[in-house]
């Protein structure tokens, strides 16, 4: 392996894009794992501005976008003590093997994501070759750190296996550079869905902004959205495939709230909707309490952010230039 590993522990990075406000989907696919990993793992956490720009961004949106990304980070739980918490733009490693994997992928494997595909349909006009090039700099920033493991939510389980593919070609052709890295999804909220739509994705970018729930959201707006959650019929509160909709906001309860599904349809059995909502909205809005009060917290001391980010930033590429250096010499560039 190229870079001995001083430490046992497992290695783990993930990341996220600073493209809208982080709702409860993000929280509980990703960053609740990012918290838990904590205790035994060695964390990395990036706030991944490159992936960002594939879709053009407004710059000072996207500069405020990052800090607020990465406050949010923090005041979920991740410790800048215990793990790395940086800016992928800090780190020019990331866009050097991103070329690397560029040429490392085939036109066909990029073609199979289904990510590239339901993106590039929803721009108009204009597709960027990042937005098609985007699964090979993700694959860079998971490979750069000889990760082991990578928490994110399931629609990202397809760019960590082609990053496992790649990971193997590089091996192939040049020897045993990388470390095959494996997905972490939580078994129940790997795919949070829309509180509207319970057939789709809870997302950033969804129209309807009654279907996500924002981990900023005034409490009054949580309580809104999930009154207004749309249910399925008859009245049993039950989690199985045929219920989408009462699935989805049992396994919401169920993660913010730290209790089981068994428990809580013990709990709602021969109960209705009404009260079921009453009190998922209660438990919702203590998760997110002490969440938002810490943030607003971090951004008044932005000179303290931008230290912690800094430092995160120069201890990721102490890690990174190490891989780096190794590709650089099996692959006889320079
Ligand atoms: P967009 O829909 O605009 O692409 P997004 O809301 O999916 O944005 P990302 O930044 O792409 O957010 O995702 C960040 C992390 O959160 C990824 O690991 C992703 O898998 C996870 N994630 C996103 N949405 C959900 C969801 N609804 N349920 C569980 N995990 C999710
Ligand atoms: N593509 C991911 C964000 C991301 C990521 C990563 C996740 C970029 N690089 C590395 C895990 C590991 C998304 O959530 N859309």
């Amino acid at each position: 392996m190229g870079e001995v590993k001083m430490n046992k522990r497992k290695r783990t990075f993930s990341g996220i894009q600073p493209t809208g406000s982080l709702h409860i989907g993000n929280y509980i696919g990703t960053i609740k794992q990012w918290v838990e990993m904590q205790k035994d793992h060695q964390c990395i956490y990036c706030v991944v501005d490159l992936h960002a720009i594939t879709v053009p961004k407004k710059p000072e949106v996207l500069k405020e976008r990052i800090r607020e990304v990465a406050a949010l980070f923090i005041a979920c739980g991740v410790d800048p003590e215990k793990s790395i918490i940086f800016i992928q733009s800090h780190n020019p490693d990331h866009s050097v093997l991103s070329w690397i994997m560029d040429c490392t992928a085939s036109m066909g494997q990029l073609e199979r994501m289904t990510q590239y595909k339901s993106k590039s349909e929803k721009q108009k006009g204009f597709v960027s070759v990042g937005l098609f090039n985007y699964p090979a700099l993700m694959a860079a920033d998971i490979l750069l750190y000889q990760t082991d493991v990578v928490p994110v939510g399931d629609d990202q389980k397809q760019h960590v296996e082609l990053t496992r593919d790649l990971a193997q070609r590089f091996n192939s052709r040049y020897g045993e550079v990388f470390t095959e890295p494996e997905v972490s999804l939580q078994k129940v909220g790997a795919r949070v869905m829309s509180l509207q739509d319970p057939s789709a994705k809870m997302s950033k970018s969804d129209e309807d902004p009654n279907g996500t729930i924002d981990l900023l959201d005034s409490l009054e707006e949580v309580k809104k959205k999930i009154m207004s959650a749309v249910t399925d019929s008859g009245k049993e509160i039950v989690f199985k495939k045929e219920k989408l909709a009462i699935s989805n906001l049992l396994g919401i309860y169920s993660q913010l709230g730290n209790i089981s599904i068994e428990e809580l349809e013990k709990k709602y059995q021969g109960k209705g909707y009404g009260e079921f909502k009453k009190d998922l909205v209660e438990a919702v809005v203590e998760f997110l309490k002490p969440i938002q009060k810490k943030y607003y917290r971090i951004m008044k001391n932005q000179e303290g952010l931008e230290k912690i980010l800094k430092q995160g930033g120069e201890k990721a590429r102490a890690i990174s230039q190490k891989t780096l250096a190794e590709v650089y010499k099996v692959m006889g560039l320079g």
